[in-house]
């Protein structure tokens, strides 16, 4: 708690183009805990790293990032907006905590074991101990909520057992967080393959909504959406892509699966893929001008970075000398 206030945080990896699956899943979500919560919102570009990026990029998409934060509806005077590597305390706490982690706990995390895969060249200590940093992100804050979409689950799960491992060890310590995942958008999945999470590193572009994807790119992706050969707008868990395109729409519109199965009752695929792609793009367009009119202004980005980092610094030194304290390090 801060004051009266719970305490929130979230982050987002500058690695990519954010996708739809980001906004829906994380950040649409953010803007409900800022009236009553003590929210932290950071541009986590450590975490990126685990992946290699190309220096200028990463640069360019961390401002694009907070530009996005911004543009999606949080007010940087209600919302501590902050770049993860500003903070010291987030690497300083991540090594801690290494400490108080087991490596059969890391071994076991499917991101782990899906990124391995797919970056088979380069598995690095980094990407294995990526939920341990994800740990020291939440726990930094004395964090109550975690908005967050479902494939972070079990991250999270990790960052609470090591804060009650770590509160047993040297008593009270670190406030045990809890997820909070929007029921309706969970998980966004590819439109190229719907059993697949949407992800902004995702090298097929016909799989992907990007959140700055102009009209006609976002049209083009959703017509040629994988579905399915039957031909009936129908949620069902054997209608994977049906399914995806039907909780977009939903998220999109407010309608129910219900109305939507009405309104498309006897109606081919075409309509329906033309109606969630006008949903989609129209729900996009005020967030894409208003990150434009953000990311003219550089200097005011800056600005609001680093008002962000001091105030999130303040609230980690606090952590990181109990951490200290604790542990046995001397002051
Ligand atoms: N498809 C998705 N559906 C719902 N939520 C999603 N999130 C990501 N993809 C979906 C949520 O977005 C937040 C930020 O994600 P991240 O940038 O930390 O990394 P990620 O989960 O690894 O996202 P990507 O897009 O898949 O990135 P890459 O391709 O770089 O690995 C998280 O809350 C996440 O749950």
């Amino acid at each position: 708690m801060i004051g009266d206030n719970k305490i929130v945080f979230s982050g987002v990896q500058p690695s990519g183009n954010l996708t739809i699956g980001n906004y829906l899943g994380a950040i649409k979500n953010f803007s409900r805990f800022s009236e009553d919560y003590k929210t932290f919102y950071c541009v986590v570009d450590l975490h990126a790293i685990t992946v290699r990026q190309v220096p200028a990029e990463l640069r360019r998409r961390t401002y694009e990032t907070l530009a996005l934060y911004m543009a999606c509806g949080l007010d940087p005077k209600k919302n501590t907006l902050f770049v993860q590597s500003h903070v010291s305390a987030h690497a300083e706490l991540g090594w801690m905590l290494d400490c108080y982690t087991m490596f059969g706990e890391l071994s076991r995390m499917t991101q782990f074991k899906d990124k391995s895969q797919k970056h088979s060249q380069n598995i690095n200590a980094g990407l294995f101990t990526y939920p341990t940093l994800m740990a020291a992100d939440i726990l930094l804050y004395q964090t109550d909520v975690v908005p967050v979409g479902v494939d972070q689950k079990q991250h999270l799960e990790l960052a609470r057992d090591v804060a009650e491992r770590f509160n047993q060890i040297y008593g009270p310590t670190f406030t045990v967080p809890e997820g909070y995942m929007s029921t309706d958008t969970m998980k966004i999945m590819s439109l190229a393959e719907p059993t697949a999470k949407m992800s902004k590193s995702d090298t097929n572009q016909n799989a992907v909504v990007y959140i700055l994807d102009s009209k006609d790119d976002v049209m083009r992706k959703f017509k040629k959406a994988v579905t399915d050969s039957d031909a009936c707008v129908r949620y069902s868990e054997d209608k994977p892509g049906v399914s995806n395109l039907m909780t977009i729409y939903r998220a999109f519109t407010g309608k129910t699966f219900e109305e939507i199965e009405r309104e498309f009752d006897g109606r081919g695929y075409g309509d329906f893929k033309l109606a969630v792609g006008e949903a989609c793009a129209d729900g996009l367009a005020p967030v894409r001008d208003e990150f434009a009119r953000l990311m003219a202004d550089k200097a005011h980005l800056e600005e609001i970075m680093k008002a962000g980092a001091d105030e999130a610094a303040y609230y980690a030194r606090k952590t990181m000398s109990k951490v200290r304290r604790k542990i046995g390090f001397v002051n």
